[in-house]
């Protein structure tokens, strides 16, 4: 079973150092204090990705080497940007394919359904609600023809080496020979650019990171004073890991009333929030190989920042 949310924070505030998992970060306002952070100038993340979509999607189609109908499975589809430029390329380009966007959250779907229908008419569109790995099985089975999977937005960059390959495995347990899986990854460059996305000036990913504070104050009624806590967060160019962190600003206990424990912190004590890992075109090619998928083709941005990297399955 999955573990709740109240069990992980038990978890994570009982540990020495601290911690708190970054999947908490999105509840509703979450979200919003995360497209904010796209919306900045620092975080180029999404500006790069948008470009591979508007410049290399019919690179990417070819390379996919699908003769006929394919299905393009988007394991969480968010607000579907950049990706409604790659399904505008594509059907441009003729091609021949269903986009199956999957979300857990009813709401990201129907507002998702409803842009694209309303910016791509022409587009067949198969949207699904529930569990990644359920409905990619669902749409396996269903049809014979082979799947393009999406796994963009670095979001891979949250998972630390290991958890990486093993989720990279996990997808292809759920794919059939041939399909292919493109995953978008944030490259490792100048150590400033990169701190610099997430550690704004403005304070917009301190706002993110605090959230998760304001979070257990709401769903597990707990009494964070969120002006009683800093941010800080800083990249590694040796092994590619930006950490951030919560700090505790004065020595102080916080009471959970629905887990019924408290806990403490002593000043200056940290939180580790978020890992946000940065690659190598080298350490892709390896992920790739470790998780047993065949790589193909790195397609890149103008400036060279991140990669939308594609592998097949043998
Ligand atoms: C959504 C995981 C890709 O790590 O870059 C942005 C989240 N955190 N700024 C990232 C995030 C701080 C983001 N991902």
């Amino acid at each position: 079973m999955e573990k709740t949310f109240a069990e992980e924070v038990e978890e994570g505030l009982s540990a020495s150092p601290k911690y708190l998992s970054s999947k908490y970060h999105y509840d509703d306002e979450g979200s919003r204090i995360f497209q904010e952070i796209m919306a900045m100038p620092e975080y180029y993340l999404t500006d790069c990705e948008m470009d591979i979509m508007q410049n290399r999607a019919i690179e990417i189609y070819e390379a996919t080497g699908f003769p006929g109908h394919f299905n393009i499975i988007e394991l969480g589809a968010g607000d579907g940007a950049k990706t409604k430029e790659l399904l505008r390329n594509l059907l441009q380009a003729k091609a021949d394919f269903t986009y199956v966007p999957i979300d857990i959250s009813e709401e990201a779907i129907d507002i998702l359904v409803t842009t694209m229908q309303a910016s791509l008419p022409e587009l067949n569109i198969n949207p699904q609600v529930g569990d990644y790995f359920e409905v990619m099985d669902k749409v396996e089975s269903e049809e014979s023809c082979p799947s393009l999977i999406l796994f963009l937005g670095s979001n891979i960059g949250n998972f630390r080496d290991e958890w990486a390959v093993d989720l990279l495995k996990h997808m292809s347990k759920h794919m059939q020979s041939g399909d292919k899986l493109l995953v978008g990854f944030d490259l490792m460059k100048n150590p400033n650019l990169i701190r610099n996305a997430y550690f704004d000036a403005q304070g917009i990913t301190a706002r993110f990171n605090l959230n998760v504070l304001a979070r257990i104050n709401r769903e597990l009624f707990g009494d964070f004073d969120l002006n009683k806590f800093g941010f800080y967060s800083h990249y590694n160019p040796e092994n590619g890991d930006v950490r951030s962190y919560l700090v505790s600003l004065e020595d102080q206990y916080i009471a959970i009333s629905k887990t019924g424990k408290t806990f403490h912190f002593e000043k200056d004590e940290t939180i580790w929030m978020e890992l946000s890992k940065k690659y190598s075109l080298e350490g892709i090619e390896h992920l790739s190989s470790d998780a047993g998928f065949n790589f193909e083709q790195h397609f890149l941005d103008s400036k060279k920042y991140f990669s939308d990297s594609l592998f097949s399955k043998p």
